[in-house]
């Protein structure tokens, strides 16, 4: 497998960068750091060139959608342009090719080219052979948004003596969540010959296969939401005599977005909350404490603090708010805050008492019965509620899963109990 003579030397493989990506809908949440979440795609950039000087590689690897689309002005062109100048400073190449965000048809901007950045063909395949490297760069862009056919066919055959990488954007054999782009699978990619797919457009890291060929998607440079979670950056690869002999995961993404589910089962106050998500938010940074956190949280479990959420509504948010002001060293956003929650409650004992409580839970429970009656339910009475949940307000109990409205049914409940409780009590809702 080895090409004899070959030297060492390091190169980055990044791809869907979606420079200045929109960001929709951040203005709906109040306290958001906008500034730092739009500037987040450009600072994983600068990130990427200061690691590309930093390890003095070779060349980069940009695997389409370095763009989200047509630039909004000339200045997210600019940018991109004031980093491949950075990188040519230093000596380094760049190549790249378009994907379907930032196909040739898509971006009708343009700015002077920089020279070392080899954007391919959106025409024709094509091959770079930079003969002192012994490396042969092999690649296409997409000319339009959809490419519905396999474009490794068209690629060149591998040159003899060299390290054949080809760079290509494609769903390959389909991925959830993305377009089928240029679809392949993984016996073309085998057969074509070539030591190293650079590969673009699952923003979720993978290797699809570790090595002859060595074969990866490296997932986007910076999260752009609650759905791209975790770390996110480049490949680092070191190549010695024609074979990969290093090939890491560097993070360089500068706002790192996460998913975290608080069982609140045994939680029973704010402080509770409060101390049970800082524990969690801390090990959920670990050691990535130079870069914000942004966390999506779910509460969730049977808990005592479905009671006091129903009698004042928002205090579990304001819990978890508070709590990022206790998480000292690390910089937490909470950017959504779901509830699934339940009150402890002997429900089977209450249908059989003949008070309003059993007569509440009789209906929950006929109304719950099944999916068909539940649905039947909400879209009969949604028109009759005044004050809906947000989402439930938005979207149609038909767009709503099963889940979904089974914890409303569930709030619906919890509300009602404590409204009963609070008449037992004396405290009457006028
Ligand atoms: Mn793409």
């Amino acid at each position: 497998m080895g090409k004899a003579g070959l030297g060492t030397m390091k190169f980055i493989h990044a791809a869907d960068l979606h420079i200045d990506s929109p960001l929709r809908g951040l203005d709906e949440y109040p306290g958001a750091p906008v500034a730092r979440l739009r500037g987040a795609s450009r600072h994983a950039l600068a990130a990427l060139v200061d690691l590309a000087i930093a390890e003095e590689v070779a060349f980069v690897l940009l695997a389409g959608d370095v763009y989200d689309g047509n630039w909004a002005d000339f200045r997210t062109g600019l940018f991109f342009r004031d980093q491949m100048v950075r990188l040519r400073r230093a000596g380094i190449l760049v190549f790249m090719v378009k994907g379907n965000h930032d196909a040739e048809s898509q971006i009708a901007k343009q700015l002077p080219e920089v020279d070392g950045v080899k954007v391919f063909s959106a025409q024709k395949s094509e091959t770079v052979d930079l003969v002192e490297l012994g490396v042969a760069i092999h690649g296409r862009s997409f000319p339009n948004r959809a490419v519905t056919e396999d474009l490794v066919p068209l690629y060149p055959a591998p040159l003899p003596g060299r390290f054949n990488i080809g760079i290509l954007h494609t769903s390959l054999n389909g991925r959830e969540g993305h377009d089928p782009y240029a679809p392949t699978s993984l016996d073309v990619l085998c057969a074509k010959g070539y030591d190293y797919f650079a590969l673009g457009h699952v923003h979720a890291r993978e290797v699809v296969r570790e090595s002859a060929p060595r074969i990866v998607f490296p997932g986007n440079l910076q999260g752009r939401h609650a759905k791209e979670t975790g770390s996110k950056g480049c490949e680092l690869v070191t190549v010695d005599g024609g074979v990969v002999t290093a090939a890491d995961h560097v993070s360089l993404e500068v706002v790192r977005w996460h998913r975290l589910h608080v069982d609140a089962s045994r939680l029973a106050s704010v402080t509770d909350l409060a101390r049970q998500f800082a524990t969690q938010a801390r090990a959920l940074a670990g050691e990535a404490r130079d870069r914000l956190h942004a966390i999506r949280v779910s509460v969730v479990g049977e808990s005592a603090l479905h009671r006091l959420e129903a009698e004042q509504p928002g205090s579990l948010a304001a819990a978890l708010q508070a709590a990022t002001q206790d998480v000292d060293g690390i910089d937490v956003w909470i950017e959504q805050v779901r509830l699934d929650l339940r009150s402890p409650f002997d429900r089977a004992a209450a249908a059989d008492q003949p008070d309003a409580l059993g007569e509440v839970v009789r209906l929950v429970d006929a109304i719950g019965a099944d999916e068909a009656t539940l649905r039947a339910w909400f879209t009969a009475h949604l028109g009759e509620m005044k004050e809906m949940p947000g989402a439930l307000a938005e979207a149609a109990p038909s767009a709503l899963d099963l889940a979904a409205l089974r914890a409303y049914l569930a709030d619906a409940e919890a509300s009602v109990l404590v409204q009963l409780a609070a008449l037992d009590s004396g405290e009457g809702v006028r």
